[in-house]
């Protein structure tokens, strides 16, 4: 009898399962290892199959043999397939393209990468959610990691920072402990990708220093819309180095060309739902239709003179620098441009390490960021197995490289010589130190005694936090309120929301008292005692505010459009041009994936069906419905709540005349983002260029 399932190479399409031509960035091709040749498949160790699809057995019902080395290294390899998740940061995506160089800054620093106007780096990078596993949602309310790995002429320089400009702790042995408080709870496993619980708030409570990053982390930055829309920051200062050896401070951030934009939290609470992939998956499709994500490089740079004039010190990361005190400057600019052609080899084994340095740029003394620099590398091995990770194609620079390591687990390189040490008179010609072009420390004075002690300078917990609150404009606001409230709720344990109240009144009373009466809390509150007085009249810093900087455009945004049987045809290309027109897209739902005839009789096809495609999945939506489809439309429950959720998360209407029913029955009231589309569409995307409508906030839900 001939074998059932098997695949007999003679009768399959001799393209079959080759890649697509694929776009190639700035180094790509450095990374595109060559599929396994031969059009044969092998084991492991290059032994032709004859049958992939039935183990080796006694007669056709009979049990295995051990003796089948195809069936055993088959299994054997899957078996091992996984590799321990990141400890934190473990759900992430990621992109190649490159860096290109627009301002010189040779003058601060001997990096070339910081150098070479219009030279183009090669780049990957990695975006994440820090809290999850690897298989948590896209949208929980999380800070999101931004590591960037340039492969310089001097090496890799790794960048790795979040979309928030400071973090939790100034010392990185408490990382440990913030990391156990924000995950899972371990006597029972939950909650998952989520700050709402007791064991965070009970740290954060007891963490003052925790205070200013709280406030960022309540605000919509948390929730971004997508990748594409959000900045990122290198949060140290680290120092930039000359050829003469002066030292300049250097902070590095990413701004996004999309602007920054952020989903509310009812909509990214349904998006988790309706595609736990949302941001993986916007950041693929945009690349894969060309539209590449673009972020600026600005750099805010200062001297030791400028640092001692400051009122709070650049060495703890629980504070940032105000782009209103040291402005920032625009040196370059980062392109993502090929998505991992594996996600595994590429996005899963990256390995950052913030000690990824090049000449030219070095550490400051910030102790959180020396912590960082044992932990990174530490890391991988555990992650990777193996020191040799930097062997690892996404890992290994694309510049030479030699020294003297040897040897070791997974050593996928054959190393000739015969000398592997320095120095050498045997073998005169091999790698050697080098004065001029080698990596210097900046000979920063070290004085002091030995001790186990906070600088008096890091003392000010709350006067940063409360300048993050006080410079948001009121909807801003208004939604940080509404994440203590949500957050705190979820709080089982009563002294651990007093006590937070007791910090939020010290960085704003008001903040503090609406926070209590979002939470029904009526007794006194004991505000908590800061070390040193919090300066309440701190300058405001309206860039640190999302929605201050102005509406952002709607490139890159996405349409949704409720199109029933009937619809107008014209309408549709109306609206169809005047989203293009914007850089934006547009997709179709329809009752079925089947699509929908049109008045003229034509055929329109179905992005999504009804249910698959719930309008929190676009930032604005239209209903193109005729009077008999609103009809159809009123008995489905999907529909009513396509249009209800749209209107709850402030989002842009526009309405043929005959899907009023269907308005009035989602409880939509008429305002300024609700568009009647009688005929054309250009006034429902005129009014969605307007952004969210914030003024209706208040009469969708309770603002505490
Ligand atoms: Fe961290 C991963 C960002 C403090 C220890 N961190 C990690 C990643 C990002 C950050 C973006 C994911 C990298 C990737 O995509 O592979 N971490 C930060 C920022 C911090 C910070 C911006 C503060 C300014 N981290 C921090 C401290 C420690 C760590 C203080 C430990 C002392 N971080 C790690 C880690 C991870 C990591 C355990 C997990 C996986 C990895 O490194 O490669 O070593």
């Amino acid at each position: 009898m001939a074998s059932t399932n098997k695949s007999d190479k003679s009768s399959q399409n001799e393209n079959a399962g080759a890649a697509p031509a694929r776009h190639v960035g700035v180094g790509g091709e450095l990374h595109q290892v060559a599929a396994p040749g031969g059009d044969v498949l092998t084991t492991n160790f290059g032994t032709p199959i004859s049958d992939d699809h039935n183990s080796l057995r006694a007669g056709p019902r009979g049990a295995l043999l051990l003796e089948d080395f195809v069936l055993r290294e088959k299994i054997f390899h899957f078996d091992h397939e996984r590799i321990p998740e990141r400890v934190v940061h473990a759900r992430g995506l990621a992109a190649h393209g490159f860096f290109e160089l627009t301002d010189s800054l040779s003058d601060l620093t001997t990096a070339l990468v910081l150098g070479e106007v219009g030279e183009k780096t090669p780049v990957f990078t990695r975006f994440s959610t820090v809290a999850g596993n690897r298989g948590s949602a896209d949208l929980a309310r999380d800070v999101r990691g931004f590591a960037v790995k340039f492969y310089t002429k001097q090496g890799n320089w790794d960048l790795v920072g979040n979309n928030i400009p400071v973090f939790f702790i100034q010392d990185a042995m408490k990382f440990p402990d913030l990391a156990h408080a924000v995950k899972e709870e371990p006597d029972r496993g939950f909650p998952q990708a989520q700050s709402a619980h007791d064991t965070f708030w009970d740290w954060i409570a007891m963490t003052p220093e925790a205070m200013h990053m709280v406030m960022w982390q309540m605000s919509d930055r948390t929730i971004p819309r997508s990748m594409r829309m959000m900045q990122g920051f290198g949060v140290h200062s680290f120092r930039l180095v000359n050829a003469e050896g002066k030292s300049t401070f250097v902070k590095f951030h990413w701004t996004p060309k999309l602007g920054m934009q952020s989903v509310v939290w009812d909509e990214a609470v349904k998006i988790n739902g309706a595609d736990p992939d949302f941001h993986r998956r916007d950041l693929y499709n945009a690349i894969e239709a060309g539209d590449f994500p673009e972020w600026e490089l600005g750099v805010q740079l200062f001297s030791e003179d400028d640092a001692a004039g400051f009122d709070f010190d650049h060495l703890d990361s629980t504070k940032l620098i105000p782009e209103e005190v040291v402005p920032l400057r625009v040196i370059g600019r980062l392109v993502l441009d090929r998505n991992p052609a594996n996600v595994f080899d590429e996005t899963e084994q990256v390995a950052f390490c913030t000690q990824n340095l090049v000449p030219g740029i070095d550490f400051s003394d910030d102790p959180l960021l020396h912590g960082r620099n044992f932990s990174y590398l530490d890391t991988q091995l555990s992650r990777l197995g193996s020191t040799n990770f930097n062997q690892i194609p996404i890992n290994a620079p694309k510049c030479p490289f030699a020294n003297m390591q040897r040897d070791g687990h997974m050593q996928t390189r054959v190393h000739p010589q015969r000398v592997t040490y320095t120095p050498s008179l045997l073998d005169p010609s091999g790698p050697r130190e080098s004065h001029d072009k080698g990596f210097r420390s900046f000979p920063t004075p070290l004085d002091g005694a030995k001790q186990r002690e906070r600088s008096a300078t890091f003392a000010d917990h709350y006067s940063q936090a409360r300048q993050f609150f006080l410079s948001q404009t009121e909807p801003e606001q208004d939604h940080i309120v509404a994440a203590l409230v949500f957050e705190l709720s979820k709080v089982e344990t009563e002294i651990v929301r007093t006590t937070m109240l007791g910090h939020l009144v010290v960085v704003d009373e008001d903040l503090g008292d609406r926070v209590a009466a979002g939470l029904g809390h009526s007794d006194p509150i004991t505000p908590a005692t800061p070390a040193v007085a919090v300066r309440a009249d701190i300058a405001l810093a309206p860039s640190v505010s999302m929605l201050a900087r102005g509406v952002p455009p709607l490139t890159g945004r996405k349409f949704g459009a409720l199109v029933t049987d009937g619809a107008s045809a014209a309408l549709v290309t109306s609206l169809r041009k005047a989203v293009a027109a914007e850089g934006a897209m547009l997709q179709i739902i329809c009752p079925t994936i089947g699509g929908v005839s049109l008045d003229d009789g034509s055929k329109l096809k179905a992005d999504h069906q009804l249910a698959g495609g719930p309008s929190v999945l676009f930032d604005a939506v239209a209903v193109v419905a005729s009077e008999d489809g609103t009809s159809a439309l009123l008995a489905e429950s999907a529909a009513v709540a396509w249009v209800h959720d749209a209107f709850a998360h402030l989002k842009v209407i526009g309405a043929t005349p005959e899907a009023g029913p269907l308005l009035d029955a989602a409880g939509v009231e008429a305002d300024e983002g609700v568009a009647t589309m009688d005929g054309d569409a250009a006034g429902f995307v005129e009014a969605a260029a307007g952004g969210r409508v914030w003024a209706r906030e208040p009469d969708v839900r309770t603002v505490y």
